[in-house]
């Protein structure tokens, strides 16, 4: 199967990620929305990204269903998700908080990026920058109370989602944060990092690379 989308999208990447601990193989291929617009189009008209093109032709969109898709595929064994009832809904409750932060930061970078400056909505930056602010506050306060595992045999789904929307919003939104202000995660951050498969699909223009691939 196929990944479609650039690694500097925190879902594509969510997704390039957690497909490796899952031991699904899929391909890379690194088309941007915006610089090579017509190429994705034609890949799905929709233009999203991620999309996953399965092995039998079909076009998945959005990272949440494309990792159902591929919890199933790899089986309750490899399951990224917790199956107790009470650790499930902790990590529900920080992944929604994780995805929310991505698309609070997305909608600013679109904002400060694709509209012209003379266009620029401020009312609307603060309110999308307060939304923002709650949710790492959120998050750190989650990852204070209680680590998440971060070993790759343990991470999860709430670890992987949190890292990676923490290191898009740094990487994108450096002046937005104060990191000092939230230990944990900037903790949780630099061990997943150092993970291979975090490591195999870093943030950025790059493809992913299969461990032990020349990168
Ligand atoms: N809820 C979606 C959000 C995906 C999303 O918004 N992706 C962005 C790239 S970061 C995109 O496709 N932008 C182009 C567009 O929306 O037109 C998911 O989880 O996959």
């Amino acid at each position: 199967m196929q990944l479609i989308g650039m690694l500097d999208s925190p879902y594509v990447r969510r997704v390039a990620v957690s497909l490796q601990l899952l031991e699904v193989p899929f391909e890379h291929r690194a088309i941007s929305v915006f610089s090579t617009f017509e190429q994705f189009r034609q890949l799905n008209p929709v233009v999203k990204a991620p999309s996953l093109i399965c092995d039998d032709g079909s076009v998945l969109m959005d990272s949440t269903l494309i990792l159902d898709y591929a919890e199933h595929l790899a089986g309750p064994d490899k399951s990224l998700m917790p199956a107790a009832i009470g650790e499930r809904q902790r990590a529900l409750r920080i992944i929604g908080l994780a995805l929310a932060a991505c698309e609070k930061s997305v909608q600013i970078v679109y904002e400060r990026e694709l509209r012209p400056a003379d266009k620029q909505h401020q009312p609307w930056l603060s309110r999308v920058s307060g939304q923002l602010l709650a949710a790492y506050t959120a998050l750190e306060t989650e990852l204070v109370r209680e680590p998440l595992a971060l070993k790759h045999a343990s991470i999860d789904q709430a670890g992987i989602s949190t890292a990676v929307a923490w290191y898009f919003t740094q990487a994108m939104l450096p002046d937005l944060l104060e990191a000092a202000a939230f230990p944990a995660l900037q903790r949780l951050s630099a061990a997943a990092e150092a993970l291979p498969a975090f490591a195999a699909a870093p943030h950025g223009l790059g493809t992913y690379q299969p461990t032990g691939q020349r990168a």
